[in-house]
């Protein structure tokens, strides 16, 4: 039996996965507008990933007698000055939910729920691939700045990447 306080953090996981997968699929959409391709790829994967997340969270409180709640998800931003700024806010966005993946981790070792801690290193070790994917992608936009035939290289690269994984 899960105690509590740890089904309400998970539960606010939930709607922390949730959210991300809308982050990424609004980043998607205006890539997409913008005839980036490669770019908008990558991002519908990622959001189809964030889902995926949402979901195993939620299956795991279930099934230890939780009840897990799938609540309003707050809307996502829906304009991008930039390339840069998008994929600063993606690489902001993973180290944000790292934190909160390690507020889970504390929760469940002061509780003495060792289930869901062995449970949780999954989404730590996810967290850590994350994050050094999404500063790759942001050093490597960082040096490309505003340079059109730059992007146009870059969104052919996110479209092997995209592929690869
Ligand atoms: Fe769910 O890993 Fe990103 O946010």
């Amino acid at each position: 039996m899960l105690p509590d306080i740890m089904a309400a953090a998970l539960n606010e996981q939930i709607k922390v996965e949730a959210e991300s997968s809308q982050i990424y699929l609004a980043m998607a959409s205006w890539a997409e507008v913008k005839g980036f391709e490669g770019i908008a790829a990558f991002m519908f994967k990622q959001s189809d990933e964030e889902r995926l997340h949402m979901l195993k969270l939620l299956k795991y409180v279930n099934q230890r007698g939780g009840y897990a709640v799938v609540s309003a998800l707050d809307e996502p931003r829906l304009d991008y000055s930039s390339f840069s700024v998008l994929f600063r806010q993606l690489y902001e966005h993973e180290v944000k939910v790292s934190a909160s993946i390690n507020n889970l981790v504390d929760i469940a070792l002061t509780h003495k729920d060792y289930a869901t801690h062995n449970f949780l290193q999954w989404y730590v070790s996810e967290q850590i691939e994350e994050e050094a994917q999404a500063k790759v992608i942001l050093d490597k936009i960082d040096l490309i700045g505003d340079s059109k035939g730059g992007l146009y290289m870059f969104d052919n690269d996110m479209k092997n990447f995209t592929s690869q994984g």
